[in-house]
C-alpha cells in the first residue's frame, strides 16, 4: 500500500503542525515555506484526489467546502482579499499529490498575475 501523504500524516498528528481550522471534510494549516504574509493550505481530509481536476470531477462539494474555508480564513487572518492557487502537476510546481489549495494574502496587489 502506498505511503500516506505528508498532509495525512499531519492530520493524524504524526508530524507536528497547528490545525488552524477543521470541518468534517477539510482542514487548514500554515505553509511551512510562506510565499506571502499569509500563506495557508486548505486540504481535504481524504487523500483520494491527487489534484484539483480529479477533485472537481469526483467531489465538487468538497472543492466548494475548501473555497468556503479559504474565504473565511482569509477574512479571519488577513484583509479578506486572497489568491487561491492549485498547482496541478509536477511541471506546475506540485510536490504533494494530495490535492490542496494555497491561500495567499497580504501585499499581493503589486504582484498581480494579470
Ligand atoms: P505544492 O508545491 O503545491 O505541492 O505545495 C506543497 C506545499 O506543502 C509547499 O508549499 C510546502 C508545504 N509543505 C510541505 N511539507 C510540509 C510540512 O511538513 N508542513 C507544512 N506546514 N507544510 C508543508
Amino acid at each position: 500500500m502506498a505511503e500516506s501523504s505528508i498532509f495525512t500524516r499531519i492530520l493524524r498528528g504524526d508530524i507536528p503542525a497547528e490545525i488552524l481550522a477543521e470541518t468534517e471534510n477539510v482542514f487548514a494549516i500554515r505553509d511551512i515555506a510562506p510565499q506571502a504574509p499569509l500563506h495557508l493550505l486548505v486540504i481535504p481530509k481524504s487523500e483520494e484526489y491527487r489534484n484539483v481536476v480529479e477533485l472537481a470531477a469526483g467531489a465538487p462539494d468538497i472543492l466548494a467546502e475548501m473555497i468556503g474555508l479559504a474565504s473565511s480564513l482569509a477574512a479571519e487572518h488577513g484583509e479578506g482579499d486572497f489568491r487561491l492557487v492549485f498547482n496541478t502537476g509536477a511541471g506546475a510546481g506540485q510536490t504533494v499529490f494530495h490535492v490542496h489549495a494555497h491561500v495567499l494574502a497580504g501585499g499581493l496587489g503589486e504582484k498581480s498575475l494579470g
